[in-house]
């Protein structure tokens, strides 16, 4: 009886899921889509937003955290002790400038013992743009098969999902993603 009480308490429970990735790399658009299912030019996030929504059967507080980079030093590391189930890691395609930072942003984050375990999907984004990189080398940009291969123990790790926030490319299978990662957790 009481078993049966937790396994509903636990199936209740929101899946948490952080939102990483540069300024500008579209997470608060996505947050905007989940929520609304619309397209929307969001202010600058400025810290943190926390978000509980409901999509497909799945119910997740997003948290969606800041890119700039004080916020990165500071707040991500802070954050992450809280351990979410998954992280997905948003990447401007379209932003070749950008990789470098992106390369060891993306280091600095694998490189974290406390999320070892975390699924990362990375969401190669703005894929509408006519200069996006393909999600293949966004891939070699962030060196996945390199952590694919230091990390055994990582479930399935490091997909890259080619999404545009504009045309809502994509989404669902982020969705598909993540459930798939949490009902493996489950068991
Ligand atoms: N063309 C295009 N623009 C996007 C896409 N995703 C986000 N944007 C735009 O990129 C800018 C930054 O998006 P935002 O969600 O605020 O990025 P964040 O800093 O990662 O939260 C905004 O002007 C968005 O409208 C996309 O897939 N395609
Ligand atoms: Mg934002």
């Amino acid at each position: 009886m009481l078993q049966r009480f937790f396994s509903i308490f636990r199936r209740g429970k929101p899946v948490r899921l952080f939102l990483l990735g540069l300024q500008n790399a579209g997470k608060t658009t996505f947050l905007h889509r989940l929520v609304n299912d619309e397209f929307i030019n969001p202010y600058r996030t400025m810290g943190l937003d926390v978000e509980e929504v409901k999509v497909e059967g799945l119910h997740l507080t997003v948290w969606d955290v800041g890119g700039q980079k004080t916020f990165r030093k500071t707040i991500w590391d802070k954050l992450l002790n809280l351990v979410p189930d998954v992280i997905l890691y948003v990447v401007d395609s379209a932003d070749r400038k950008l990789i470098k930072e992106n390369e060891e942003e993306f280091k600095r984050l694998v490189s974290l013992k406390k999320i070892q375990h975390v699924p990362i999907i990375v969401m190669a984004n703005k894929q509408d743009l006519e200069d996006a990189m393909s999600p293949g080398e966004v891939a070699v940009a962030l060196h996945l098969s390199d952590y694919e291969l230091q990390n055994p123990e990582r479930p399935r790790p490091f997909q890259v999902i080619p999404t545009s926030m504009k045309t809502g490319e994509g989404i669902e299978e982020v969705i598909e993603k993540i459930k798939i990662y949490i009902n493996k957790k489950k068991k």
